[in-house]
């Protein structure tokens, strides 16, 4: 093979400037075009909370945990991840229903997972994580933790009992536990 001159090898380097630019310039273009006319956004639920008193005050003191059903029928779950467990250990949800989890940390970085859904999230010192989800299944499904947290990571898990519509009842609160069960 003979040396490429000086001048080839401008050639060959404007030519790939040419073909990553246009590439570069087409993703760009189609993720412009999702999030414009399709709405198609990253899950973006950025909404803030101060990890150093998030149990103080506000919606995920101690006595807010767990699920509510709130107004408009709303069912929603609130669950604090912390290193090495979740608070509450175990959360009831309803079948074939639209369900919100929110999540909150006060220490470092978790993640969670649903088995056998596709519920899955991290959850970040300092903002809320939220998820809507319809749970198809019932029974009880594992949430572990998903994102290395410390010594105590693999002791990290809690439940999600999922229960047929007509066996969750909310008691006059508007609060279903795993105990009163
Ligand atoms: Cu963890």
């Amino acid at each position: 093979m003979r040396a490429d001159t000086e001048q080839d090898i401008l050639k060959t380097e404007l030519w790939w400037t040419a073909v990553v630019t246009a590439v570069v310039t087409v993703i760009m273009l189609a993720i412009i075009y999702a999030g414009v006319v399709h709405h198609i956004n990253p899950p973006s639920n950025i909404e803030t909370i101060d990890p150093k008193t998030l149990h103080l005050t506000g919606e995920f003191t101690e006595g807010n945990l767990g699920t509510r059903v709130e107004a408009g029928d709303q069912v929603i779950s609130r669950i604090v991840a912390t290193q090495f467990a979740f608070q509450p250990q175990c959360v009831v949800l309803p079948a074939n229903r639209t369900v919100t989890l929110r999540f909150a940390t006060p220490d470092v970085i978790h993640g969670i997972l649903v088995t056998g859904t596709n519920v899955n999230t991290m959850v970040v010192p300092g903002y809320v994580s939220q998820v809507h989800t319809v749970f198809t299944k019932t029974g009880d499904l594992l949430m572990p933790c998903h994102e290395f947290c410390g010594l105590g990571h693999s002791q990290m898990w809690a439940t999600v009992r999922v229960v047929p519509e007509n066996e969750f009842k909310p008691g006059p609160d508007g609060r279903v536990s795993c105990d009163a069960r």
